[in-house]
């Protein structure tokens, strides 16, 4: 699968381009039951499992345990079902046509939003939240359930990636504030189980809380174009990026800097 030419426009212009079907129904299964597995910590240990701090700080003990959970991360790292998730070629085809051809992987975490309890995500851009630059990253957010109004999809600024890093005077934190953003042009990302929204790292980007009595999972994968990291770049890809050096594994976990 690859992009087509309007969706890669869409992509440059509003920051973010939706692909449906991105992932097959059994893909989508596997995937769904690795991340339980995941959150249940069946799966090596070095996977990180947030639990929602809400139910945390009242002691909440929900019916079904993962509705706990609100997020796990390095999945990749630590998985090799998730690697091979990484290495789809449905993925990193659009992905290089969205940021061209010599691409590492650079991250994953995945958002679990539990059903009742899950909570918002504030406003806020990746760029400033991970790197403190914009790299050449882009970051693909895959629904693993159908993600709607009420169980908090993304929601998006169309084109204000086009600003880069939005300045905030008054504060040092990555999001924003209660009230700071003004959202008034926002859109719901509302994508069926299995649909992809590829999205800019300067895009501003939250979402609501999860009021239903479903889950809303989504696995989020970044990744870098190598050829277009400049010197000022280098140490925060070395900081953030590279897997590993074998040569064995798929040259997108090679070292990031070739
Ligand atoms: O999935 C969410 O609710 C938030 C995800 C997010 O903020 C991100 O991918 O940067």
């Amino acid at each position: 699968m690859t992009l087509r030419p309007d969706q890669i426009r869409d992509y440059h212009a509003d920051g973010f381009t939706i692909v449906e079907g991105l992932i097959p129904p059994g893909l989508l299964k596997d995937i769904a039951e690795h991340l339980d597995r995941a959150a249940l910590g069946q799966l090596d240990s070095g996977i990180a499992v947030q639990v929602e701090p809400e139910v945390q700080r009242l002691d909440i003990r929900p019916e079904n345990p993962l509705n706990r959970i609100r997020k796990v991360s390095r999945v990749v790292r630590h998985d090799s079902f998730f690697r091979s998730v990484a290495t789809c070629e449905s993925i990193l085809s659009c992905m290089r046509d969205i940021l061209g051809d010599n691409l590492r992987f650079f991250g994953d975490e995945a958002q679990l939003k539990p059903a009742f309890y899950g909570s918002a995500h504030a406003w806020h851009q990746d760029a400033p939240y991970f790197y403190s630059i914009p790299l050449p990253v882009a970051t693909v957010w895959i629904a693993v359930d159908e993600a709607t109004p009420e169980n908090g999809c993304l929601q998006v600024v169309p084109g204000l990636h086009r600003q880069g890093i939005l300045k905030r005077p008054n504060s040092d934190q990555p999001w924003f504030d209660e009230g700071e953003f003004d959202s008034t042009d926002a859109v719901p990302v509302v994508l069926n189980a299995g649909d992809a929204l590829f999205f800019h790292l300067c895009l501003p980007h939250g979402s609501g809380p999860n009021t239903s009595p479903n889950r809303r999972r989504s696995l989020i994968y970044r990744y870098i174009n190598v050829d277009r990291i400049t010197t000022d770049m280098i140490s925060l890809v070395e900081r953030h990026g590279c897997l590993s050096n074998a040569s064995d594994s798929h040259p997108i976990f090679r070292m990031a800097i070739p």
